[in-house]
């Protein structure tokens, strides 16, 4: 659906003195801490997470799933769904496609009714942890890392092919989730199995255009249970200082062992210049579904104090980073979920660019530890809200995304418009 801006203008004028006392007051606090905030605002606005095109409807688990109703039925609703959030918040501007769920037929006619939402093409995904209709050979044991050199092949055929897709939409770069494994000791030989997904990526990373990038992206651990091929990120290291300097590591937030020390795993890719991505999204246990800083927020706070560290110092040289949200909705509203998601994102970002960083560089070589606390929980205890909302305000977006969603009853008027029973392809 196509909003209508006056009905946001509306919006935004009801809100709009609450919000600038609110904002005034921070906005003042800030400066005569030494902040430019316009300097904020503008990194705020300019910082896009994108949608993957897999996230808009429901998801579920293996053993259920339960529909919300009012679903995008096809690449086009699901285009539109990301255009509505990207009015709503101005930080959503980019799409990304999962191949072969959302197999564009008409590029051209895609990448115009993208660019009216004003969106662009995010990485690519491929799929091979799958096995499609008409395949020839099953992924069951296996892709990139298969004994068999058919099903090695037919793998590589099919990033080969994503890659083509995304050249179409103007898309810049291929993730790829390796899911290969094994489930029991003595399955596989570990040694063997890399080398035989190294030379799966050098062909796939042959074939990516020269300015392409790959992120290989890792996990520990599901759909096996036992050894992944990519399991950690000097797994993912590995392979990208093999395969080149088109070749970044992707970190996904929830494919981490517990308590794993992420922000320190980001330090140590952006030190090696080879940070590609986030995936964002939480977890209380072993999953990678659930609404960013809907149970970490100090962890996420602290990965953005490095982000924004590595952005920002002369000695990191690393590309510019590209930002996903990767999560599963299984019992909120998707959109509701993704507006929610992109906000704790922008806060992390927003408490990392206040951090007094010239003071805690001075308590780190003193080795006063608790200084060091007391500066980075001064910026995560900020309820740098207002900043957000005025980012927005100045976008033209709303000043509360979700309560002007609910307001407009706008998961209502999808129903009406797509039904109560649509299913997302690819869920
Ligand atoms: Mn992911």
């Amino acid at each position: 659906m196509i909003l209508d801006k006056s009905l946001l203008d509306q919006h935004n004028s009801q809100g709009n003195a609450l919000h600038q006392k609110k904002y005034g007051l921070l906005a003042s606090v800030l400066q005569d801490e030494g902040h430019n905030v316009n300097t904020i605002l503008e990194r705020l606005a300019a910082f896009q997470v994108a949608i993957p095109s897999w996230a808009l409807g429901t998801g579920g688990t293996r053993f259920g799933r339960f529909a919300g109703g009012g679903e995008p039925r096809s690449l086009e609703e699901k285009i539109e769904d990301v255009g509505l959030l990207h009015a709503l918040n101005q930080s959503s501007g980019a799409i990304s496609l999962h191949i072969p769920w959302d197999i564009p037929q008409n590029p051209k006619a895609i990448q115009q009714l993208a660019a009216s939402f004003e969106l662009k093409f995010d990485a690519v995904n491929s799929n091979t942890f799958q096995d499609q209709e008409n395949q020839d050979y099953s992924y069951k044991f296996g892709s990139l890392s298969h004994t068999d050199k058919a099903v090695r092949d037919q793998a590589i055929a099919h990033n080969v092919e994503v890659i083509r897709h995304g050249v179409e939409l103007g898309s810049k770069s291929l993730t790829i989730w390796l899911s290969d494994g094994t489930d029991f000791p003595g399955q596989q030989n570990f040694r063997r199995s890399f080398a035989r997904t190294l030379d799966s990526f050098e062909q796939i990373y042959a074939q990516l255009p020269a300015d392409w990038k790959v992120f290989i992206e890792y996990k520990p651990y599901e759909p096996h249970f036992y050894s992944t091929v990519v399991a950690d990120w000097g797994s993912s290291l590995l392979f990208c200082q093999k395969l080149g300097e088109k070749a970044l590591g992707l970190v996904d937030l929830g494919h981490h062992l517990p308590n794993t020390n992420i922000e320190q795993i980001v330090s140590r890719f952006l030190m090696e210049g080879k940070l590609g991505g986030f995936h964002f999204n939480d977890s209380k246990y072993g999953d990678d579904d659930l609404t960013v800083g809907a149970m970490r927020p100090y962890q996420l706070f602290l990965i953005f104090n490095e982000l924004v560290d590595g952005m920002t110092s002369s000695e990191i040289k690393n590309p510019e980073l590209s930002w996903m949200i990767d999560a599963s909705h299984n019992i909120k509203d998707p959109l509701e979920d993704l507006m929610q998601s992109v906000e704790a994102i922008m806060i992390a970002y927003a408490q990392a660019l206040i951090i007094n960083r010239p003071a805690l560089e001075k308590a780190q070589l003193q080795n006063d530890a608790t200084l060091a606390q007391e500066i980075l929980q001064n910026a995560y205890r900020t309820d740098v809200r207002p900043l957000l909302a005025e980012a927005r305000f100045k976008a033209g977006a709303a000043l509360n995304p979700v309560g002007f969603y609910r307001e407009q009853k706008i998961r209502k008027e999808l129903i009406k418009q797509r039904g109560e029973k649509t299913y997302s392809t690819g869920l």
